[in-house]
This record gives C-alpha cells, structure tokens and sequence, in this order.
C-alpha cells in the first residue's frame, strides 16, 4: 500500500445473537474494507459490561488496519458492515449483533458531530486497552500518553481472554499474535 496510508485501530463489540461466531465474521469482513488492509487482530475477550445494567457479557477484539480512507470514509465504511451484521439502533446503547468503533487514526485528534478521535472513552475501558496493548504494546493514546498506563484505572472492570480456537479471531488474512494474558 502507498505511503499515504494511515494506521487505524477499530474495536469490535458484540452481545447478541451468538457474538463469538459475530466478532470472526466480522474480522473476515475487516479483511475486506475498501482501500484498507487488516495488520492485526487481536484474540477474543469475554467482558462484563461497562456502563449498561441487565445485558449480557460482551464479546470484544480490537483490529488494526492500514487505510487510504480519510477518518469519515472510514467510518462510513464500518457503519456499511454494522448494517450488514444485522445492526438495528433501536436506543442508545441498546444490545447489538455488532459494534465497530473506530478509536485511533494515526495521531489524528478530531471533535466534529460525527467523530470524535481518540475515542473519548477508550482508555477507560478495559475491553478496548487489553486488547489493543496485546497487539500494539506501546500504543500512545494523542492527549492521553501511554494508552498501558490506563490499566490500573480499569482493573475492576472484569475481562477475560478466550481460551483456545474461541481466543482467536479468524480472520484469515490476519496474524494473532499469540499472547499468555490469562
Ligand atoms: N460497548 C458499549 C458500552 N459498554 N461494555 C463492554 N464490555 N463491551 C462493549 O463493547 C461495550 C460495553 C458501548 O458501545
Ligand atoms: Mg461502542
Ligand atoms: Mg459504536
């Protein structure tokens, strides 16, 4: 790809409707982005929700893409693949086959209606830091500093690797790295 790519991180969110089998479709469909080309993925996580009462455990992974789509085109992109995992938004917040939300894009630092990067709460999540820092380990966070430095503010919040062919994502042209996180 020409030196115009950028470097993007997207996290991949599920709680519905069998949401391991949900993320590895969803990281094949990564693979495929117009003008984008999957680098990584992260393993499965299985993580309790943040923020939300009464639903059920989440499935989540984060991706790193190379793109020649500017930040709105690709956020435009991943809405396409939201809609056709089935997504319907019913009410903020409301249980979903398929999130994709796009947390990083070079250094870039945008407040616009539609976007907003980084993404204003990713470091308080550790369902996106673990598994962003398993495949970006020294990921800096513009305006936030070391994105691994977050950890111990998020280290109530319950997350688990899945063991096994479940821990791994499946997307066929990506490469997971392996990882000993419990
Ligand atoms: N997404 C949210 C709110 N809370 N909690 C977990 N564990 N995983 C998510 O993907 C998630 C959440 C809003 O999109
Ligand atoms: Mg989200
Ligand atoms: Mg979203």
């Amino acid at each position: 790809m020409s030196s115009s790519a950028h470097l993007a991180f997207v996290a991949l969110g599920a709680n519905l409707a069998e949401p391991v089998a949900q993320l590895r479709a969803a990281g094949a469909t990564l693979a495929e982005l117009p003008g984008s080309r999957l680098l990584r993925l992260s393993s499965l996580y299985r993580t309790a929700p943040v923020g939300l009462r009464g639903q059920p455990d989440f499935i989540n992974a984060v991706a790193a893409l190379e793109t020649v789509l500017e930040p709105q085109q690709l956020l435009d992109a991943l809405f396409v693949v939201e809609r056709r995992f089935g997504r319907r938004r019913e009410f903020h917040h409301a249980p979903r086959t398929l999130d994709l939300d796009l947390l990083l894009y070079d250094e870039c630092e945008i407040d616009s209606p539609h976007l907003t990067l980084p993404h204003p709460r990713m470091h308080l999540r550790a369902f996106v830091l673990v598994p962003l820092l398993e495949i970006e380990p020294l990921c800096r966070i513009p305006g936030r500093g070391s994105a691994a430095a977050w950890l111990p503010a998020v280290s109530q919040q319950r997350i688990e690797r899945l063991a096994g062919k479940d821990g791994r994502a499946n997307a066929t042209s990506a490469s997971v790295p392996g990882s000993d996180r419990p």
